[in-house]
């Protein structure tokens, strides 16, 4: 059945940091509904709504973030061209006009924008309106967004996914002197998704105790994880071993019941050519070294962005020394975006992708490239932003595709935990029919191929 669109509204709010964003509502009918001699009550509308996340460690290739760059308002971050993008372009295009599935739908966005890089509206303006109408769609059929989103994959939609904590912040999400941004902890050793998560909520806590004990700061960086100043040699070698204490301490084994993965954000710390690292100027072999050692000393499971991502030579003697024992993830590397992941796939570098809808800008494409990384056996990680909100649409994403795995921050602060609430919801309404991903999610022979 379509959906006629009535109304769009767009407005600008904040993220998790305070900046502005941009969330959308659209109302839309079922086409059937209206007709002329219906009374008010038997027309029925449908609402959707989204927010759209923001990055700080962004990959260059990303879709456009509109912002203002008017000084006066917000430091220059205001978002009221991509706001007046929705209202005066958008909006115009669409109303009126009938859909029957989201993809009809972002065509329509992307071909009004007609640019690579979503530069003419900005893709903070096009993604929230292509999440509001999809949301508005599962309404309308009643049914879960997620569901939704399995019909068009062609899913089950039955996954709860593991999640990938971020306990210890640092790089761009902390002002600590860490050059790796993330140090997750992955609790795969369980049967439920909200076994799982309870121990990782559990690690943080003990860890709060550790790092107290140690004297060091229990403040939390962006995405909820602590961000301690780690003093001393191998402050890297510090954190790890801070969170392997933290998971002895909960009464889990590392290494069987949860493991580690870092994000190194790498392009941060890239400049000339070399890799600036605890002191040192480390060309990507070296680099690659020194993951090669961590890997054999801890239960690392996934390292995302380990080289820069210009560096693709960095990137295949990564995957020649690691991607047989490890999940190696491209972010900025792939900006979920087909072109590069493509690139990646022919070259046989990194055996995964982050996926994040704001650095591709419609639902759509976002499917097209997670069907691309399944049919090439590279595993899907549903991410949020380091600037998020009360949004929880990546929750609905990672189940609906079953993709087996989420990224979304540490055990505080609410715009992480409202993800991990809605993960909670989905497991009791998909009651014995709900799967908890497990270890099956980092292993490549067990991923199912397309
Ligand atoms: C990342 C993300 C999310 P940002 O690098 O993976 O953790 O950070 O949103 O700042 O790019
Ligand atoms: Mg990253």
């Amino acid at each position: 059945m379509k959906l006629t669109i009535n109304k769009v509204l767009a407005r600008e709010v904040l993220d998790s940091r305070g900046f502005p964003t941009v969330e959308v509502e659209v109302f839309a009918s079922t086409s059937s509904g209206k007709t002329p001699d219906s009374s008010a009550d038997s027309i029925h509308e449908f609402r959707g709504q989204a927010i759209v996340p923001s990055g700080a460690s962004t990959g260059e290739g990303e879709a456009l973030e509109l912002r203002d760059q008017d000084k006066a308002r917000y430091l220059g971050k205001g978002v009221l061209k991509a706001v007046e993008n929705v209202r005066t372009k958008i909006a115009p295009s669409i109303v009126g006009r009938s859909f029957n599935s989201f993809a009809a739908l972002d065509e329509v966005l992307l071909d009004l924008d007609g640019t690579e890089n979503k530069t003419e509206l900005g893709a903070n303006a096009i993604l929230p309106v292509s999440m509001a109408f999809a949301r508005a769609l599962a309404n309308s059929q009643a049914k879960p967004l997620y569901q939704l989103i399995a019909e068009t994959f062609g899913s089950q939609g039955q996954t709860l996914p593991v999640p990938l904590m971020n306990i210890l912040n640092g790089g761009k999400h902390a002002d600590n002197g860490l050059a790796i941004q993330e140090f997750m902890i992955v609790p795969v050793g369980f049967k439920k998704f909200s076994e799982s998560l309870r121990a990782g909520a559990e690690v943080f806590h003990h860890l709060k105790k550790v790092l107290n004990e140690r004297g060091l700061a229990t403040g939390v960086g962006d995405e909820g994880g602590f961000a301690p100043h780690f003093s001393g040699e191998k402050p890297h070698e510090q954190a790890m071993q801070s969170i392997l204490t933290a998971i002895k301490l909960a009464g889990y084994q590392a290494g069987r019941d949860i493991y580690l993965a870092l994000d190194c954000a790498a392009s941060e710390f890239y400049q000339g050519e070399a890799y600036q690292f605890e002191g040192k100027r480390l060309n990507s072999s070296e680099m690659v070294q020194l993951y090669s050692q961590w890997v054999e000393t801890y239960p690392i499971i996934s390292i995302e962005d380990g080289l820069a991502e210009h560096d693709w030579k960095g990137w295949a003697q990564a995957t020649t020394a690691l991607g047989g024992k490890c999940q190696l993830v491209g972010d900025d590397l792939f900006v979920t975006n087909p072109k590069f992941l493509k690139k990646g796939i022919e070259q046989k570098t990194a055996n995964s992708i982050l996926i994040k809808l704001n650095q591709i800008g419609t639902l759509s494409e976002t499917l097209s490239t997670m069907k691309l990384a399944k049919q090439n056996n590279y595993a899907s990680i549903a991410s949020h932003r380091s600037g998020e909100s009360e949004d929880t649409f990546i929750a609905e994403l990672a189940v609906g595709t079953d993709c087996g795995q989420i990224k979304t921050g540490s055990a505080s602060r609410t715009d992480r935990i409202a993800k991990y609430n809605q993960l909670i919801r989905i497991q009791e309404a998909l009651g014995e029919n709900a799967r908890f991903a497990g270890m099956a999610a980092f292993k490549r022979e067990q991923r199912s191929v397309v």
